[in-house]
């Protein structure tokens, strides 16, 4: 009787998404719960497929993390560090322009600029990071600061979010990277990241971002203490805002590395990874792009994830520092050939793009 009922409820689900309708809240928990997991991958790269073709994006692109200090101690990351401690580091000026050189080569069209809340670097030391590096590199895309970041450098300057912003933004910043949402619910946040802001001042400020024209991304950090319903709820409010501003670029989820935490626990395993990002593909219709964050998925997932809703793998990365911090046994980088075998191998298409998602080439 049981199983005739779940038969019935996933084959209105799939009628539902072959209609292009739009699935509600008690389909998404369905589906997080379901552990047929070539159905999920089945619907979701169908999905995949009719926004995507058989396309998988990739960039080339560099990480440059200016310091690992942090007035947030969150419990589940191992990157930050306390003024004073013995491995926190905080670049200078110059520093940080001698990491951009470094990473940078001829290829690379993005750099991705995040650290830790800082307790007293200003908004100003910011905006010339920026037009430093842009005076430097100006053809190169900078996706910096989550908006967890610069919450606390308009705080610091005493401006207002969106002031703060416009400074950024004049100095060269070109779009927001997802990091900082963790799991909106407040149960969790309360356990995990108490003194970050809430998931609703999360979404707040993207709404502001997106609102001055400049595009972001969102993401989920999952496998940790959440509920499926808490997972549910997170994508449902990214689905709404996402409605409102269409601004978002990609949903990005954030498999937890429990390594040196003080949260501890597992790591997830690849079922939920699978279902986790085929859920995304399926629930979050009107978001463009699914990107499989080879550095926490591994390379070996993220090929396959291809096949579940993903069509991006992000880039070369050079090179990762918070996933490492937390354990991560993945290489701090992929040269641009592999990432391209990656996606030929798995039966896709190699797509470079620039971090607009305009193809380059
Ligand atoms: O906000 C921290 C997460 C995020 C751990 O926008 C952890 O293109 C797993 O946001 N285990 C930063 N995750 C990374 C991020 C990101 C990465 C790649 C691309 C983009 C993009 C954004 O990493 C943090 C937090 O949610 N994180 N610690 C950990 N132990």
């Amino acid at each position: 009787m049981l199983e005739k009922r779940h038969t019935r409820l996933f084959r209105d689900i799939s009628r539902k998404v072959v209609a292009g309708e739009r699935l509600s809240r008690e389909d998404g928990f369905s589906l997080m719960e379901c552990d047929d997991i070539f159905y999920l991958g089945t619907l979701a790269n169908q999905l995949r497929e009719k926004k995507n073709g058989s396309y998988t994006y990739y960039n080339i692109n560099a990480h440059v993390n200016p310091s690992n200090i942090c007035i947030n101690s969150c419990r589940f990351c191992a990157f930050s560090r306390k003024e004073g401690d013995q491995d926190a580091y905080d670049l200078s000026l110059e520093e940080i322009i001698g990491k951009a050189r470094e990473a940078v080569t001829g290829r690379t069209t993005e750099l991705h600029i995040v650290g830790g809340v800082h307790p007293h670097k200003d908004l100003g030391f910011y905006t010339t990071v920026l037009s430093t590096i842009k005076k430097t590199f100006p053809y190169i895309h900078l996706k910096a600061f989550t908006v967890t970041e610069i919450q606390h450098m308009a705080e610091l300057a005493g401006v207002c979010f969106e002031d703060a912003l416009k400074e950024l933004k004049a100095a060269g910043l070109g779009s927001i990277p997802g990091g900082g949402a963790e799991i909106f619910s407040s149960r969790v946040r309360k356990k995990l990241c108490p003194n970050k802001i809430s998931g609703g001042q999360w979404l707040e400020l993207h709404r502001i971002t997106h609102s001055l024209g400049i595009r972001s991304n969102a993401t989920m950090l999952y496998g940790h203490i959440e509920t499926p319903e808490e997972r549910i709820d997170h994508l449902l409010r990214l689905r709404d805002l996402q409605q409102e501003t269409g601004g978002f670029l990609a949903f990005i989820p954030l498999a937890y590395h429990p390594y040196n935490t003080a949260l501890g626990g597992e790591k997830t395993t690849g079922f939920l990874d699978l279902k986790v990002h085929a859920v995304s593909r399926i629930l979050l219709d009107n978001f463009d792009h699914i990107k499989a964050y080879w550095i926490m998925t591994g390379p070996d997932m993220a090929q396959i994830l291809q096949s579940f809703g993903v069509d991006d793998l992000d880039g070369t990365v050079t090179e990762e520092k918070i996933t490492h911090a937390a354990g991560a046994t993945t290489p701090v980088s992929l040269d641009e050939e592999y990432l391209r075998h990656l996606i030929f191998s798995a039966g896709r298409i190699p797509m470079e793009r620039n971090t607009l998602y305009e193809a380059i080439g």
